[in-house]
């Protein structure tokens, strides 16, 4: 096993990150930059470096800068969270070309299931289901019209290289085809540096149901229970749930077993999660996947027991994953809060100072956080400052417990969602598990 590994993230998944290779006997070394001096990671791990200025272009996302604190205290594996520089082909090629770990695929592996339009063709491989459309990128918006036509509108465009929405289109009607096609490409170009684009039927009010899975280098692949992450909010989750409201076990058996399949074909090796949509007569179709640890990854480990992070960690270091097989059945109810300093009516950022701070604890209730009073939230990161996760019997308990965590948590002198979830919790549909993407809007929420 690693003696040392290096987090290359800061904030409440670095603090994660420590807690899991703490437990696990290893030493942690945590990166900061001038902006995160007085952070909770960088004072919980074993050691700490700065790695420069504070934006993240500087410093989190500075790959020498990163390798060379690697270097400097003699760390064997790099752990990147998520977001930065998770995803990255060309970091855990560096990683890889230094004599460093990465904790997560390899590049090559990145690069294909990166790449949407070849992780669908992938996907149509396996034999696993797909919405209707083009499985090679839109050439021109006069064939793509035609094909359009035969799926019938609404139709969607999606960036291959596609991320957070950009480059994705709706297109309801013929007529504006063309210009749509153009802007989303040119879009995803810029944004991307890669203006391909595929083109699906499109699903009106679907849920996103997404498969974490956990491979090792033997190619043994686990599924764990399922994750609704529907209740979003352009393209940002606010909260997650598992087992899904949706998913029987017949369901969940099938889905995971795509998963699987998806995911051996491709030869994986780590954590990663398959994303579907499902519709509302109960079909799934495959989306993408994430190479990464997500956001989200602590409602499977409240219904499991396993530690997904300890899990990475392990496979990385060449562990097999059998011991895991035994805890992959769902027990009870998770629902994760994502507590943002924003605006609850606006959305809008509000970091500055922590000036109070009180946490809910007691039966069922876990926080992830890096904050503490006294704390600065600086404004140069996402604004993702906890996370509450509670855990029920089944989902009402759930439900019940979080009502009465989200009340009794104070965070004094920054604004943040909580008001808007004691909304939602009090939501007649979502009482009863009646999600979609579209349910903030349905439901007039905001
Ligand atoms: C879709 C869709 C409906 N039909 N594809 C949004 C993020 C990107 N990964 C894919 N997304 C969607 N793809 C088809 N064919 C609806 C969405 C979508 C969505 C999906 C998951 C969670 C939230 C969403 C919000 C708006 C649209």
């Amino acid at each position: 096993m690693f003696k040392k590994v290096l987090i290359a993230n800061r904030g409440e998944i670095a603090v994660r990150v420590i807690a899991a290779l703490r437990e696990m006997g290893i030493r942690s070394v945590a990166v900061y930059s001038e902006a995160d001096r007085e952070c909770l990671h960088a004072r919980l791990a074993d050691e700490s470096v700065c790695i420069g200025p504070p934006p993240a272009i500087q410093s989190y996302l500075n790959i020498q800068a990163l390798i060379a604190a690697a270097e400097v205290t003699q760390s064997e594996a790099i752990h990147p969270g998520y977001g930065f520089l998770a995803e990255n082909p060309r970091f855990a090629e560096v990683c890889h070309d230094c004599g460093l770990v990465f904790i997560g695929p390899d590049a090559s592996m990145m690069e294909k299931l990166g790449d949407k339009i070849a992780a669908r063709n992938l996907a149509h491989k396996a034999g696993i289901p797909i919405l209707g459309g083009t499985l090679d990128p839109v050439a021109d918006a006069r064939s793509a019209t035609a094909l359009a036509r035969k799926l019938r509108f609404p139709v969607i465009l999606k960036a291959a290289a596609g991320g957070g929405g950009r480059g994705m289109r709706v297109v309801t009607d013929e007529r504006e085809f063309e210009p749509v096609f153009l802007s989303a490409s040119e879009e995803a170009e810029k944004a991307f540096g890669d203006g391909r684009l595929y083109l699906e039927k499109y699903l009106e009010n679907p849920r996103h149901v997404e498969i974490q899975i956990m491979a090792d280098r033997k190619g043994e692949v686990l599924y764990f229970p399922e994750r609704e992450c529907s209740i979003q909010r352009r393209h940002q989750k606010l909260l997650e749930e598992s087992p899904s409201p949706a998913v029987t076990p017949s369901l969940r058996k099938k889905m995971g077993e795509c998963a699987v399949k998806l995911m051996k074909m491709a030869h994986y090796e780590g954590a990663a999660t398959v994303e579907f949509l499902l519709d509302e007569d109960g079909l799934f179709y495959f989306m993408e996947v994430n190479t990464r640890i997500q956001v989200e990854h602590p409602v499977t480990e409240e219904v499991t027991g396993v530690d997904l992070i300890q899990a990475q960690v392990a496979v990385a270091a060449g562990e097999r994953i059998a011991p895991l097989r035994k805890r992959l059945q769902p027990l009870g109810h998770a629902i994760e809060f994502r507590i943002n300093a924003e605006d609850p009516k606006t959305f809008v950022p509000s970091p500055g100072k922590v000036t109070g701070l009180v946490w809910p604890g007691g039966p069922g209730v876990r926080v992830d956080s890096h904050l503490y009073a006294g704390y600065t939230v600086p404004p140069h990161y996402d604004s993702l400052l906890a996370k509450i996760i509670v855990r029920g019997a089944d989902r009402a308990e759930a439900i019940r417990r979080a009502r009465r965590a989200l009340s009794c948590t104070v965070v004094e002198g920054v604004k943040t969602s909580i008001p808007l979830f004691l909304r939602i919790l009090d939501n007649a549909a979502f009482a009863q598990g009646d999600l979609s993407t579209r349910f903030l809007e349905r439901q007039a929420i905001v």
